[in-house]
């Protein structure tokens, strides 16, 4: 019962709904994910010593968290090996390294800030890295507020962060000869009922122009804009809500990013991704798992997460859909907790890689629901893990469970001896 035989099994089962399992594997192979550096250290970063604020909130202490740049990376390294496939590296401007006693502050960042994670992301062979402001956890988010400020000092202060981070975003594109996506997310909110909304929101809409007048090559940075629902505090309004993210985004060219834990916890952004297609000519996702709210769980494979890649796959968009993962669990094994979502992405890709889509499409088409929902059914139980190992294998990453020992040596080895 080797990887190869079982394969050969899964294959039959798959030619028998006309699905070519090489051609699905094929095309995983070339889908990137962005690794999101956060999960290694609680959102915390280098540049500043005060505690994550800003709307959202790790919860958890379990040991090991990286605190310096060394450990991230090494960390990072470890998950990756752990991953299959070649992926992206998404990094936040707080991750700034300063040298020799240096210290700029987030609107005086520059591109040498970043050099070591150039050299660290070739050294281990990243398509690209992305990159996003740091617009939380700052001296310069008065009363909470940033972008939407009604002090111009503060909303001058984000605006050249920001700017800063397109100059940074168009280094990091230029260094992996690929596009960097920087995406805009501000906490901005009110805890309580708001007396203007139009005010705020009219002022974030008018930073943002700001911001966009600087010139930059649109071709290498692609600027998306995050929208969200509340946050821990602003339970009662946040400025970038989804119809001002969608609005905007829209009418200023830039590309819209929906997270799965911003809306409503009934709604899904998996029913939201034909609709942005048909009028963004890309766009980009978070990928999370929210447990009654947005809570940043580990993206497990659940149904939500399977549809979510089967609209991106089902609908040609595995070239216009830049799939980033955004979670951040405190509470357990930091390195795991990459590499179950990492994989998950890649297992939900692979399973809707493997659906035999244009036959589904025809039973809906001819209105032959009872055969849809009794194919649907059957395809769950296709043997998706053999050739799940089987890329696994192919890639040198760890088939199956192997990688969980793997992960508990480093930890014995390594975190564990973090003070
Ligand atoms: C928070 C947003 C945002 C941040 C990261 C750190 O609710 O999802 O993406 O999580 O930028
Ligand atoms: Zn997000």
């Amino acid at each position: 019962m080797s990887v190869d035989s079982n394969y050969e099994v899964a294959r039959e089962f798959y030619k028998k709904q006309g699905v070519d399992t090489d051609e699905a594997l094929k095309k995983l192979g070339q889908f990137s994910i962005s690794m999101h550096c956060w999960q290694g250290d609680d959102v915390v970063g280098f540049d500043q010593d005060g505690p994550l604020s800003g709307g959202i909130q790790t919860t958890g202490n379990y040991p090991g968290r990286a605190r310096n740049p060394e450990e991230l990376m090494a960390d990072i390294e470890k998950a990756l090996s752990l991953i299959p496939g070649e992926h992206r590296l998404n990094l936040h401007a707080c991750y700034a390294i300063f040298e020799d006693g240096e210290k700029a502050d987030r609107d005086r960042i520059e591109p040498k800030h970043f050099k070591k994670w150039v050299e660290f992301g070739k050294r281990i062979g990243l398509k690209g890295i992305d990159f996003n402001p740091t617009i939380f956890s700052h001296s310069m988010m008065v009363d909470g507020l940033s972008l939407t400020s009604p002090k111009k000092e503060v909303r001058d202060f984000w605006i050249n962060h920001c700017k800063a981070c397109i100059r940074i975003s168009e280094y990091l594109a230029e260094e992996f000869n690929t596009h960097c996506e920087m995406n805009i997310w501000i906490p901005d909110g009110l805890k309580d009922v708001p007396a203007d909304r139009m005010g705020p929101r009219k002022r974030y809409a008018e930073s943002l122009d700001e911001i966009l007048s600087m010139p930059y090559d649109k071709t290498k940075v692609l600027i998306t804009l995050e929208s969200k629902v509340f946050g821990i505090g602003l339970e009662s309004y946040t400025a970038g809500s989804a119809e001002f993210t969608a609005g905007y985004a829209y009418t200023r060219h830039i590309l819209p990013l929906m997270d799965n834990g911003h809306y409503h916890p009934t709604e899904v952004v998996s029913d939201k991704i034909s609709s942005m297609l048909l009028f963004n000519e890309k766009l980009a996702l978070h990928v999370t798992r929210g447990v009654r709210w947005d809570s940043d769980h580990v993206v497990l494979l659940d149904d939500e997460t399977k549809e979510i890649a089967k609209e991106i796959v089902r609908n040609d968009a595995m070239d216009r859909v830049m799939v980033g993962l955004d979670f951040f669990d405190a509470s357990i094994n930091r390195i795991s907790a990459w590499t179950v979502g990492m994989r998950n992405f890649q297992k939900a890709m692979l399973s809707a890689l493997l659906t035999p889509f244009d036959k589904l499409k025809t039973l809906q088409e001819e209105s032959r629901f009872t055969e849809l929902m009794a194919l649907q059914e059957e395809l769950k139980t296709y043997p998706l893990g053999l050739v799940w190992d089987k890329f696994c294998a192919d890639k040198g990453a760890p088939v199956g469970e192997n990688w969980i020992d793997e992960m508990l040596a480093y930890e014995k080895d390594v975190l564990l001896k973090r003070g």
